[in-house]
């Protein structure tokens, strides 16, 4: 053998042997891009979390209640993100303080014909039964509902009759008085998402298909973080294969990990489940789920959110349950909302794309249908397009 055959063979073996290693490595390798994700679990987590003195290899779905199953095959590809900086840069979320006020154009670009109706009809000299029908149609056209309507013509009634004449200026600050009344600045908007001692705050996204939930868990990220907060998400929607991939992207963007499945249809409850697991673990100070929106009426969605909620509660209290309904759907969001705070305990609503519809009044309508508070509001597709709700700045956005 001369010397070049013998610098090919050694040439060729390294390179066999390289090969071998790479293959080797991906065998052993998920199903995850390079580089974007690492998994923080082994399988003494999975024997930990599945049924105890089986091993991995012998693990089956166990029976039992529905609520007791933490099924350990799909846990076996949860992943949590490594905070993606080669692929999408971290963001510095906008000033949280203050939102609504900075959005009120987008809110007067579609709710301002509202307001500027309502005031020309009240600035009338005389205001005659037409006109009342008018200033009630309007109300009603903007979604306020029969009931909110009914008052609030009736307290401008009133007002007018014991005020006689008015000025532009007096009749704006009476329509901005009764309607702040029924927007109700009392309620509490707060959002729990403090962290108890030993456990983070756990909020639970729900809501159908569409209307925003993914982007709201996203945009409230940036709202936390940019409030200091440590936050973990968990991607619950494992029903479509492209959902955990729209929140983590959503995540990576302020350097927030996500949990998530990458086995499509696995349990949601499970992935919840570890999710919340991995924020105590973790010493998080809020925990997201983001969870999948069928078709209310479906009852197998219900019982799975049922579900979601209960197998959380196993390690920590859902603080927050937020529904989230698309503005421009008017009655629809609010046969939505009771069917969904039938099965969780909703204690906050989101009303997204309010910069595209001019029914403003869904907020009342929802807000008396519900008796539960609009705590956030989404005006627009931008990352920090999600507003803290105050009903003042509400209101003089609309009467602007
Ligand atoms: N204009 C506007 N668009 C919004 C707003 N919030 C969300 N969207 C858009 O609504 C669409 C649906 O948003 P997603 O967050 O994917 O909705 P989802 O509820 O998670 O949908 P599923 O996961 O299919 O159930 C996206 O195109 C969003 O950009 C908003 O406040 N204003
Ligand atoms: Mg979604």
């Amino acid at each position: 053998m001369n010397e070049t055959t013998l610098q090919i063979v050694i040439y060729v073996a390294i390179s066999l042997a390289v090969i071998g290693s790479l293959a080797v490595l991906l065998l052993k390798g998920r199903k995850t891009p390079p580089g974007t994700y690492t998994s923080t679990r082994d399988d003494d987590d999975r024997v930990a979390s599945g049924t105890a003195g089986t091993s991995t290899d012998t693990l089956e779905r166990p029976t039992g209640t529905a609520d007791d199953v933490i099924v350990p095959d799909d846990l076996r590809d949860l992943d949590e993100t490594t905070i993606g900086t080669e692929t999408v840069p971290v963001e510095t979320p906008a000033e949280v303080q203050g939102r609504l006020a900075r959005l009120r154009a987008r809110l007067i670009r579609s709710n301002n014909a509202l307001g500027k109706g309502l005031l020309a009809l009240l600035s009338r000299d005389n205001i005659d039964e037409d006109v009342w029908d008018e200033i009630e149609e309007t109300l009603l056209l903007a979604d306020l509902g029969t009931e909110p309507t009914m008052e609030l013509v009736d307290a401008l009634r009133a007002r007018v009759k014991v005020a006689g004449s008015r000025s532009p200026a007096e009749v704006k600050d009476m329509l901005r008085e009764e309607l702040i009344k029924l927007v109700d600045p009392t309620m509490d908007r707060s959002l729990a998402t403090d962290r108890h001692a030993d456990r983070p705050a756990v909020v639970l996204v729900v809501g159908v298909n569409g209307v925003g939930k993914t982007t709201t868990v996203g945009k409230l990220a940036r709202v936390l973080v940019a409030d200091d907060k440590d936050v973990l998400l968990g991607a619950a929607d494992t029903f479509r294969a492209a959902a955990a991939e729209q929140l983590a992207t959503w995540g990576q963007r302020v350097g927030v990990p996500t949990v998530r499945s990458d086995v499509d249809g696995a349990d949601p409850a499970s992935v919840a489940y570890e999710a919340v697991k991995a924020g105590i673990d973790g010493e998080v100070d809020v925990v997201m789920i983001d969870t999948a929106g069928r078709l209310q009426n479906k009852v197998g969605l219900m019982d799975e959110l049922g579900k979601v909620k209960r197998v959380i509660e196993k390690l920590a209290t859902v603080d927050e349950v937020l529904l989230v309904l698309d503005a421009t759907t008017g009655q629809n969001g609010l046969n939505q909302a009771r069917v969904f705070a039938e099965v969780v305990n909703v204690t906050g609503i989101v009303l997204t794309k309010l910069d595209g519809t001019a029914k403003g009044g869904i907020v009342v309508a929802i807000q008396r249908s519900l008796g539960v508070p609009v705590k956030l509001v989404g005006l627009g597709e931008g990352a920090d397009d999600l507003a803290l709700f105050e009903a003042e700045s509400f209101v003089d956005a609309i009467l602007n």
